[in-house]
Protein backbone atom coordinates (compact mmCIF):
# COMPACT_ATOMS: atom_id res chain seq x y z
CA UNK A 1 0.00 0.00 0.00
CA UNK A 2 1.27 3.94 -0.76
CA UNK A 3 2.68 6.03 2.10
CA UNK A 4 0.22 8.14 3.55
CA UNK A 5 -0.90 11.20 1.26
CA UNK A 6 -1.72 15.06 2.40
CA UNK A 7 -4.89 14.90 0.07
CA UNK A 8 -3.74 18.42 -1.03
CA UNK A 9 -2.90 18.68 -4.40
CA UNK A 10 0.06 20.75 -4.02
CA UNK A 11 1.97 19.24 -1.03
CA UNK A 12 1.42 15.50 -2.90
CA UNK A 13 3.24 16.95 -5.70
CA UNK A 14 6.04 18.75 -4.11
CA UNK A 15 6.62 16.07 -1.57
CA UNK A 16 4.88 12.64 -2.64
CA UNK A 17 3.05 12.00 0.30
CA UNK A 18 4.38 11.34 3.64
CA UNK A 19 6.74 8.33 3.98
CA UNK A 20 6.60 6.16 6.79
CA UNK A 21 8.26 7.11 9.86
CA UNK A 22 8.36 10.67 9.12
CA UNK A 23 6.96 13.56 11.10
CA UNK A 24 5.37 16.62 9.16
CA UNK A 25 4.89 19.76 11.36
CA UNK A 26 2.10 22.44 10.08
CA UNK A 27 3.63 25.46 11.97
CA UNK A 28 0.76 27.97 11.31
CA UNK A 29 0.79 31.90 12.84
CA UNK A 30 -1.62 32.21 15.04
CA UNK A 31 -3.73 35.16 12.79
CA UNK A 32 -4.44 31.85 10.14
CA UNK A 33 -5.79 28.40 11.35
CA UNK A 34 -4.39 25.04 10.37
CA UNK A 35 -6.35 22.40 11.55
CA UNK A 36 -8.52 22.17 8.15
CA UNK A 37 -5.32 20.99 6.98
CA UNK A 38 -5.85 18.61 9.44
CA UNK A 39 -9.27 17.52 8.73
CA UNK A 40 -8.23 17.16 4.83
CA UNK A 41 -5.30 14.86 5.51
CA UNK A 42 -7.53 12.44 7.96
CA UNK A 43 -10.35 12.63 5.55
CA UNK A 44 -8.07 11.52 2.44
CA UNK A 45 -6.10 8.73 4.31
CA UNK A 46 -9.01 7.64 5.72
CA UNK A 47 -10.54 7.27 2.39
CA UNK A 48 -7.10 5.85 0.74
CA UNK A 49 -7.60 2.95 3.44
CA UNK A 50 -5.11 4.16 6.21
CA UNK A 51 -5.75 3.13 9.53
CA UNK A 52 -5.46 6.98 11.47
CA UNK A 53 -5.07 7.86 14.82
CA UNK A 54 -6.17 11.44 16.04
CA UNK A 55 -4.89 12.35 19.39
CA UNK A 56 -6.78 16.00 20.21
CA UNK A 57 -6.70 18.16 22.90
CA UNK A 58 -8.00 21.51 21.44
CA UNK A 59 -11.88 20.65 21.23
CA UNK A 60 -13.80 17.51 22.04
CA UNK A 61 -14.20 14.91 19.32
CA UNK A 62 -17.65 16.07 18.82
CA UNK A 63 -17.12 19.49 17.82
CA UNK A 64 -13.73 18.06 15.90
CA UNK A 65 -16.06 16.09 14.17
CA UNK A 66 -18.84 18.11 13.39
CA UNK A 67 -16.08 21.01 11.91
CA UNK A 68 -15.09 18.04 9.49
CA UNK A 69 -18.38 17.57 8.23
CA UNK A 70 -18.42 21.70 7.37
CA UNK A 71 -15.87 21.05 5.27
CA UNK A 72 -17.28 17.59 3.75
CA UNK A 73 -14.20 16.03 5.42
CA UNK A 74 -16.26 13.86 7.69
CA UNK A 75 -14.58 10.15 7.02
CA UNK A 76 -16.74 6.99 6.67
CA UNK A 77 -15.12 5.00 9.46
CA UNK A 78 -11.87 3.98 10.88
CA UNK A 79 -10.71 7.44 12.82
CA UNK A 80 -9.30 6.71 16.16
CA UNK A 81 -9.52 9.56 18.87
CA UNK A 82 -7.65 9.90 21.48
CA UNK A 83 -9.71 12.30 23.74
CA UNK A 84 -7.70 14.89 26.10
CA UNK A 85 -9.89 17.51 26.37
CA UNK A 86 -13.47 16.05 27.35
CA UNK A 87 -12.24 15.08 30.90
CA UNK A 88 -10.85 19.14 31.39
CA UNK A 89 -14.93 20.05 30.43
CA UNK A 90 -16.12 17.20 32.49
CA UNK A 91 -18.71 16.06 29.86
CA UNK A 92 -18.18 12.67 28.43
CA UNK A 93 -17.37 11.96 25.23
CA UNK A 94 -20.20 10.28 22.95
CA UNK A 95 -19.07 10.63 19.92
CA UNK A 96 -18.20 6.93 20.07
CA UNK A 97 -14.79 7.22 18.13
CA UNK A 98 -12.74 7.69 21.05
CA UNK A 99 -10.37 4.86 21.88
CA UNK A 100 -8.98 6.43 24.87
CA UNK A 101 -10.17 9.13 27.26
CA UNK A 102 -7.07 10.96 29.10
CA UNK A 103 -8.35 11.16 32.50
CA UNK A 104 -6.09 14.04 33.39
CA UNK A 105 -4.94 15.97 30.26
CA UNK A 106 -2.66 18.40 32.97
CA UNK A 107 -0.67 14.86 34.13
CA UNK A 108 1.94 14.51 31.42
CA UNK A 109 3.22 10.88 31.93
CA UNK A 110 -0.67 9.79 31.62
CA UNK A 111 -1.08 11.49 28.21
CA UNK A 112 2.11 10.47 27.31
CA UNK A 113 1.15 6.72 28.25
CA UNK A 114 -1.52 6.69 26.67
CA UNK A 115 -0.23 7.98 23.54
CA UNK A 116 2.47 5.85 23.18
CA UNK A 117 0.40 2.55 24.26
CA UNK A 118 -1.84 3.56 21.43
CA UNK A 119 0.53 3.63 18.48
CA UNK A 120 1.65 0.02 19.27
CA UNK A 121 -1.31 -1.05 17.70
CA UNK A 122 -0.09 -0.05 14.03
CA UNK A 123 -1.57 2.98 12.73
CA UNK A 124 -0.33 4.31 8.86
CA UNK A 125 -0.44 8.16 10.53
CA UNK A 126 -0.89 10.01 13.93
CA UNK A 127 -2.59 13.73 13.54
CA UNK A 128 -2.03 15.80 16.73
CA UNK A 129 -3.80 18.32 17.22
CA UNK A 130 -2.73 20.42 18.87
CA UNK A 131 0.74 20.32 19.41
CA UNK A 132 0.61 23.96 20.92
CA UNK A 133 -1.76 23.37 23.57
CA UNK A 134 0.62 20.09 24.93
CA UNK A 135 2.88 23.15 25.28
CA UNK A 136 1.15 25.39 27.16
CA UNK A 137 0.10 22.71 29.14
CA UNK A 138 3.42 21.33 30.01
CA UNK A 139 6.66 23.09 28.47
CA UNK A 140 8.46 23.29 25.48
CA UNK A 141 11.01 20.58 26.86
CA UNK A 142 7.96 17.83 27.26
CA UNK A 143 6.87 18.37 23.97
CA UNK A 144 10.21 17.76 22.69
CA UNK A 145 10.86 14.59 24.47
CA UNK A 146 7.26 13.31 23.62
CA UNK A 147 8.18 13.92 20.00
CA UNK A 148 11.46 11.72 20.26
CA UNK A 149 9.18 9.05 22.06
CA UNK A 150 6.81 9.23 19.07
CA UNK A 151 9.81 8.80 16.45
CA UNK A 152 10.96 5.64 18.61
CA UNK A 153 7.63 4.26 18.25
CA UNK A 154 7.52 5.09 14.62
CA UNK A 155 10.78 3.65 14.08
CA UNK A 156 9.21 0.38 15.27
CA UNK A 157 5.69 0.30 13.66
CA UNK A 158 6.51 2.07 10.86
CA UNK A 159 3.61 4.83 11.40
CA UNK A 160 4.14 8.74 10.03
CA UNK A 161 2.86 11.53 11.85
CA UNK A 162 1.18 14.84 11.12
CA UNK A 163 1.81 17.71 14.03
CA UNK A 164 -0.01 20.74 13.93
CA UNK A 165 1.05 23.08 15.81
CA UNK A 166 0.74 27.27 16.22
CA UNK A 167 3.52 29.40 16.76
CA UNK A 168 2.82 31.90 19.76
CA UNK A 169 6.08 33.98 19.92
CA UNK A 170 7.70 30.97 21.37
CA UNK A 171 11.12 31.44 21.91
CA UNK A 172 13.53 31.16 18.68
CA UNK A 173 15.94 28.63 20.44
CA UNK A 174 12.86 26.15 21.04
CA UNK A 175 11.40 26.63 17.41
CA UNK A 176 15.02 25.46 16.01
CA UNK A 177 15.00 22.30 18.25
CA UNK A 178 10.83 21.73 17.43
CA UNK A 179 12.30 22.07 13.39
CA UNK A 180 15.62 19.88 13.64
CA UNK A 181 13.08 17.01 15.89
CA UNK A 182 11.00 16.88 12.31
CA UNK A 183 11.58 15.67 8.99
CA UNK A 184 9.35 18.61 7.37
CA UNK A 185 7.47 21.52 7.87
CA UNK A 186 5.04 23.58 5.92
CA UNK A 187 4.79 27.06 7.08
CA UNK A 188 0.84 28.68 6.96
CA UNK A 189 1.09 32.28 6.92
CA UNK A 190 -1.25 35.24 6.30
CA UNK A 191 -0.30 38.42 4.61
CA UNK A 192 -0.84 40.93 6.83
CA UNK A 193 -0.91 44.47 6.11
CA UNK A 194 -3.45 45.84 8.61
CA UNK A 195 -5.99 43.39 7.88
CA UNK A 196 -5.01 39.48 6.81
CA UNK A 197 -6.09 40.04 3.39
CA UNK A 198 -4.97 36.72 2.08
CA UNK A 199 -3.20 32.97 3.55
CA UNK A 200 -0.28 31.01 2.42
CA UNK A 201 1.48 28.32 2.64
CA UNK A 202 4.89 26.81 1.67
CA UNK A 203 7.33 23.66 2.44
CA UNK A 204 10.13 25.08 4.18
CA UNK A 205 12.05 21.78 5.03
CA UNK A 206 11.69 18.45 3.52
CA UNK A 207 14.32 15.82 4.51
CA UNK A 208 13.14 13.07 1.89
CA UNK A 209 12.89 15.67 -1.55
CA UNK A 210 16.62 16.58 -2.63
CA UNK A 211 16.92 19.29 -5.36
CA UNK A 212 13.69 20.86 -5.21
CA UNK A 213 12.61 24.69 -4.38
CA UNK A 214 9.35 25.23 -2.88
CA UNK A 215 6.83 27.99 -3.93
CA UNK A 216 4.74 29.82 -1.22
CA UNK A 217 0.81 29.40 -2.62
CA UNK A 218 -2.00 31.40 -1.87
CA UNK A 219 -5.08 29.20 -0.40
CA UNK A 220 -8.46 29.31 0.87
CA UNK A 221 -10.11 27.14 3.25
CA UNK A 222 -13.95 26.58 1.91
CA UNK A 223 -16.73 24.86 3.43
CA UNK A 224 -17.11 22.11 1.57
CA UNK A 225 -14.12 21.41 -0.01
CA UNK A 226 -11.30 22.49 2.24
CA UNK A 227 -7.84 23.54 1.14
CA UNK A 228 -8.32 25.82 -2.76
CA UNK A 229 -4.98 26.89 -3.82
CA UNK A 230 -6.01 30.27 -4.58
CA UNK A 231 -5.60 33.13 -7.10
CA UNK A 232 -6.69 36.40 -6.35
CA UNK A 233 -6.78 37.73 -9.60
CA UNK A 234 -5.85 36.19 -12.98
CA UNK A 235 -6.34 38.63 -16.24
CA UNK A 236 -8.14 38.15 -19.21
CA UNK A 237 -7.80 40.68 -21.93
CA UNK A 238 -7.06 40.66 -25.66
CA UNK A 239 -9.21 42.88 -28.73
CA UNK A 240 -13.20 43.45 -29.41
CA UNK A 241 -15.29 40.87 -29.43
CA UNK A 242 -12.49 37.99 -29.10
CA UNK A 243 -14.45 36.13 -26.69
CA UNK A 244 -13.22 37.09 -23.04
CA UNK A 245 -16.60 37.39 -21.51
CA UNK A 246 -17.56 34.14 -23.06
CA UNK A 247 -14.20 32.54 -21.65
CA UNK A 248 -15.07 34.02 -18.35
CA UNK A 249 -18.67 32.95 -18.40
CA UNK A 250 -17.57 29.64 -19.33
CA UNK A 251 -14.70 29.28 -16.89
CA UNK A 252 -16.65 30.11 -13.51
CA UNK A 253 -19.91 29.56 -11.92
CA UNK A 254 -21.36 32.92 -11.31
CA UNK A 255 -19.70 35.65 -13.71
CA UNK A 256 -20.83 38.86 -13.47
CA UNK A 257 -19.99 41.60 -16.40
CA UNK A 258 -20.69 45.33 -16.88
CA UNK A 259 -21.53 45.43 -21.06
CA UNK A 260 -23.53 47.40 -23.36
CA UNK A 261 -24.93 45.93 -26.72
CA UNK A 262 -23.30 42.79 -26.07
CA UNK A 263 -20.11 44.88 -25.37
CA UNK A 264 -18.13 44.93 -21.91
CA UNK A 265 -18.35 48.82 -21.10
CA UNK A 266 -16.66 48.23 -17.18
CA UNK A 267 -15.22 44.92 -16.28
CA UNK A 268 -16.18 41.12 -15.80
CA UNK A 269 -15.61 39.51 -12.85
CA UNK A 270 -15.70 35.58 -12.78
CA UNK A 271 -15.09 33.06 -9.64
CA UNK A 272 -13.95 29.74 -10.43
CA UNK A 273 -13.28 26.35 -9.09
CA UNK A 274 -11.17 23.79 -10.65
CA UNK A 275 -9.27 20.84 -9.50
CA UNK A 276 -8.39 21.71 -6.34
CA UNK A 277 -7.57 25.49 -7.41
CA UNK A 278 -9.72 28.66 -6.85
CA UNK A 279 -9.13 31.78 -8.98
CA UNK A 280 -11.04 35.52 -9.46
CA UNK A 281 -10.29 36.40 -13.29
CA UNK A 282 -10.79 40.02 -14.12
CA UNK A 283 -12.12 40.97 -17.77
CA UNK A 284 -11.24 44.06 -19.51
CA UNK A 285 -13.15 45.27 -22.05
CA UNK A 286 -11.33 45.30 -25.28
CA UNK A 287 -12.50 48.66 -27.43
CA UNK A 288 -9.86 51.26 -27.90
CA UNK A 289 -11.96 54.16 -25.53
CA UNK A 290 -11.68 52.17 -22.80
CA UNK A 291 -8.15 51.94 -22.87
CA UNK A 292 -7.71 54.39 -20.10
CA UNK A 293 -9.08 51.90 -17.52
CA UNK A 294 -6.72 48.70 -18.50
CA UNK A 295 -3.35 49.21 -16.43
CA UNK A 296 -5.83 50.11 -13.54
CA UNK A 297 -7.53 46.50 -14.15
CA UNK A 298 -4.11 44.98 -15.00
CA UNK A 299 -3.16 45.95 -11.67
CA UNK A 300 -1.55 42.99 -9.22
CA UNK A 301 -2.39 40.69 -11.57
CA UNK A 302 -0.44 37.64 -11.26
CA UNK A 303 -1.41 35.70 -14.83
CA UNK A 304 -3.04 36.54 -17.93
CA UNK A 305 -5.31 34.43 -20.55
CA UNK A 306 -4.92 36.78 -23.52
CA UNK A 307 -8.38 35.83 -25.65
CA UNK A 308 -8.03 36.07 -29.59
CA UNK A 309 -10.51 35.77 -32.42
CA UNK A 310 -8.47 32.99 -34.26
CA UNK A 311 -10.34 34.29 -37.76
CA UNK A 312 -8.65 38.04 -37.23
CA UNK A 313 -5.05 38.13 -37.51
CA UNK A 314 -5.57 42.13 -38.14
CA UNK A 315 -6.28 42.27 -34.45
CA UNK A 316 -3.20 40.61 -32.86
CA UNK A 317 -1.25 43.70 -33.29
CA UNK A 318 -3.93 45.07 -31.22
CA UNK A 319 -3.93 42.28 -28.34
CA UNK A 320 -0.17 42.63 -28.20
CA UNK A 321 -0.71 46.41 -27.45
CA UNK A 322 -3.31 45.48 -24.59
CA UNK A 323 -0.36 43.08 -22.86
CA UNK A 324 1.65 46.73 -22.91
CA UNK A 325 -1.15 48.73 -21.74
CA UNK A 326 -2.25 46.49 -18.76
CA UNK A 327 1.63 45.86 -17.87
CA UNK A 328 1.04 42.18 -18.12
CA UNK A 329 4.03 41.69 -20.04
CA UNK A 330 6.36 39.23 -18.65
CA UNK A 331 3.50 37.36 -16.23
CA UNK A 332 2.97 33.81 -16.76
CA UNK A 333 0.74 33.84 -19.69
CA UNK A 334 -1.77 31.31 -21.84
CA UNK A 335 -2.90 32.48 -25.36
CA UNK A 336 -6.42 31.48 -26.37
CA UNK A 337 -7.11 31.18 -29.81
CA UNK A 338 -11.11 31.45 -29.76
CA UNK A 339 -13.77 31.23 -32.30
CA UNK A 340 -11.94 28.17 -33.64
CA UNK A 341 -14.95 26.71 -35.14
CA UNK A 342 -15.39 30.11 -37.40
CA UNK A 343 -14.56 29.79 -41.22
CA UNK A 344 -11.50 30.99 -42.19
CA UNK A 345 -10.06 30.50 -38.57
CA UNK A 346 -6.28 29.98 -38.22
CA UNK A 347 -4.31 27.17 -37.48
CA UNK A 348 -2.12 27.40 -34.64
CA UNK A 349 0.75 27.52 -36.03
CA UNK A 350 -0.39 30.00 -37.85
CA UNK A 351 -1.51 32.20 -34.61
CA UNK A 352 1.80 31.13 -32.95
CA UNK A 353 3.74 32.92 -35.79
CA UNK A 354 1.76 35.57 -36.41
CA UNK A 355 1.19 36.67 -32.80
CA UNK A 356 5.22 36.21 -32.45
CA UNK A 357 4.94 33.96 -29.40
CA UNK A 358 7.60 31.41 -28.39
CA UNK A 359 7.47 27.88 -28.34
CA UNK A 360 6.63 27.45 -24.38
CA UNK A 361 4.01 29.77 -24.35
CA UNK A 362 0.85 27.81 -24.12
CA UNK A 363 -1.61 28.09 -26.89
CA UNK A 364 -4.51 26.76 -26.76
CA UNK A 365 -8.05 26.32 -29.28
CA UNK A 366 -11.52 27.52 -28.24
CA UNK A 367 -14.46 27.34 -29.76
CA UNK A 368 -18.67 28.09 -29.20
CA UNK A 369 -20.43 24.94 -27.13
CA UNK A 370 -22.82 25.05 -29.52
CA UNK A 371 -22.83 27.24 -32.88
CA UNK A 372 -26.37 27.52 -33.44
CA UNK A 373 -26.71 28.80 -30.10
CA UNK A 374 -24.55 31.72 -30.55
CA UNK A 375 -26.33 35.40 -30.02
CA UNK A 376 -24.26 38.47 -31.56
CA UNK A 377 -25.14 40.35 -29.06
CA UNK A 378 -24.41 37.72 -25.75
CA UNK A 379 -21.52 36.03 -24.41
CA UNK A 380 -21.55 32.64 -25.56
CA UNK A 381 -20.67 29.47 -23.44
CA UNK A 382 -17.37 27.61 -24.81
CA UNK A 383 -16.30 24.33 -24.98
CA UNK A 384 -15.36 22.86 -22.00
CA UNK A 385 -12.26 21.08 -23.11
CA UNK A 386 -10.48 24.08 -24.55
CA UNK A 387 -11.29 25.70 -21.24
CA UNK A 388 -9.77 23.26 -18.89
CA UNK A 389 -6.89 22.97 -20.71
CA UNK A 390 -6.08 26.25 -20.70
CA UNK A 391 -6.55 26.83 -16.96
CA UNK A 392 -4.32 23.68 -16.32
CA UNK A 393 -1.38 25.48 -18.19
CA UNK A 394 -1.83 28.50 -16.54
CA UNK A 395 -2.32 27.08 -12.85
CA UNK A 396 0.82 24.69 -13.48
CA UNK A 397 3.00 28.00 -14.46
CA UNK A 398 1.47 29.69 -11.56
CA UNK A 399 2.23 26.72 -8.40
N1 LIG B 1 -18.79 31.32 -33.23
C1 LIG B 1 -18.27 31.74 -32.09
N2 LIG B 1 -18.71 32.87 -31.54
C2 LIG B 1 -18.16 33.29 -30.38
C3 LIG B 1 -17.15 32.53 -29.73
N3 LIG B 1 -16.81 33.18 -28.61
C4 LIG B 1 -17.56 34.29 -28.54
N4 LIG B 1 -18.39 34.37 -29.61
C5 LIG B 1 -19.32 35.46 -29.90
O1 LIG B 1 -18.53 36.60 -30.17
C6 LIG B 1 -19.12 37.77 -29.63
C7 LIG B 1 -18.13 38.46 -28.69
O2 LIG B 1 -17.94 37.66 -27.55
P1 LIG B 1 -17.58 38.29 -26.11
O3 LIG B 1 -17.28 37.16 -25.24
O4 LIG B 1 -18.62 39.25 -25.71
O5 LIG B 1 -16.27 39.09 -26.53
P2 LIG B 1 -15.43 40.12 -25.66
O6 LIG B 1 -14.01 39.85 -25.98
O7 LIG B 1 -15.81 40.06 -24.24
O8 LIG B 1 -15.89 41.51 -26.30
P3 LIG B 1 -15.67 43.00 -25.68
O9 LIG B 1 -15.98 42.92 -24.25
O10 LIG B 1 -16.61 43.86 -26.43
O11 LIG B 1 -14.27 43.36 -25.97
C8 LIG B 1 -20.41 37.32 -28.97
O12 LIG B 1 -21.43 37.49 -29.88
C9 LIG B 1 -20.19 35.83 -28.72
O13 LIG B 1 -21.39 35.12 -28.70
C10 LIG B 1 -16.71 31.33 -30.37
O14 LIG B 1 -15.82 30.60 -29.90
N5 LIG B 1 -17.30 30.98 -31.52
MG1 LIG C 1 -16.45 41.45 -23.02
Amino acid sequence: MNDPLFGIDKLDKDLNGIPEKKIVLFSASPSVGNEVFGYQVIYNNIKAGKKVLLMLNRTSPESYLSEMKDYDFLPQSGLDIIDSYSSITGINSSSGKSVTTIDNPYNKEEVSRKLLAELDKGYDLLVLDSFSLLIDFFDFDYGLSLLSEIKKKQEANGTSSVILFTDWNYEQKDINSLMSAVNSTVEIRGVEKRVIFGQYFAVIKCDWVQNKTFSSVLFKAVKPGGIKIYFPKILVTGPTDAGKSSFIHSASKDAVSVDKLGGTIALDHGNLDFKGYKADLFGTPGQERFDPLLKLLGGEAIGVFLVVDSTKPEQFPRAIEMLRKTEAYGLPIVVIANKADLKGALKLDEIREKLHLDNEIGLVQTFAEDLSKVDPNQPTKLKKEGIDEALSLLFKQLT
